[in-house]
């Protein structure tokens, strides 16, 4: 591992740290908001992406806008469930980079958000980097270079 004061770990590629596509939990936007808060309940997870069949990328779907969606003025609506579909209420404002990007960018949108998706240079989904990769990576590194100086 290179010393700290290099900063080469800032130019390193993403890829080692992506949670490959076949293993992120998602949802298509023509899903049910019903299936999505049962993948989501399943899954344990707060925020997944939205798909599409061919692994694009259209938003993102997290319990908190499910649950606001159903939300009515007396009381909370769950048949909404089964009649509202996912790109009805997801966000299509997220973080997203390129798989050929540096961790200094991922590292960057992390800040500000829990996961950031990747694409390649096809617009093609390919994973997510997670908050919890990013720091660990990071931690390791910070201390290796320790133990060196
Ligand atoms: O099911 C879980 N397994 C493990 N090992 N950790 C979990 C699990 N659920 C939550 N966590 C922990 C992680 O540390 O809680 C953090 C916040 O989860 P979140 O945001 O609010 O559901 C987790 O931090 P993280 O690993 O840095 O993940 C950040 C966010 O990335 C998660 C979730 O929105 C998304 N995510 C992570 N792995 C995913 C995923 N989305 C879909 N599929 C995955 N495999």
């Amino acid at each position: 591992m290179q010393k700290l004061d290099d900063w080469n770990i800032l130019d390193n590629k993403i890829t080692p740290f992506m949670i490959p596509a076949e293993k992120v939990a998602h949802v298509h936007p023509d899903n049910t908001l019903e299936h999505a808060l049962l993948v989501l309940i399943k899954s344990g997870y707060t925020a997944i992406p939205v798909l599409d069949t061919s692994f694009k990328l259209h938003g993102l779907i997290s319990k908190a806008q499910i649950l606001d969606s159903i939300l009515g003025l007396e009381r909370i609506e769950p048949e909404r469930l089964q009649n509202t579909k996912v790109d009805g209420v997801m966000t299509s404002s997220l973080a997203c980079i390129n798989d050929s990007d540096t961790f200094e960018r991922a590292l960057s949108y992390s800040i500000n958000h829990p996961f950031v998706c990747v694409e390649n240079s096809d617009g093609e989904f390919m994973g997510i980097i997670t908050r919890s990769k990013l720091l660990a990576y990071l931690n390791g590194y910070l201390h290796e270079s320790r133990k060196k100086t």
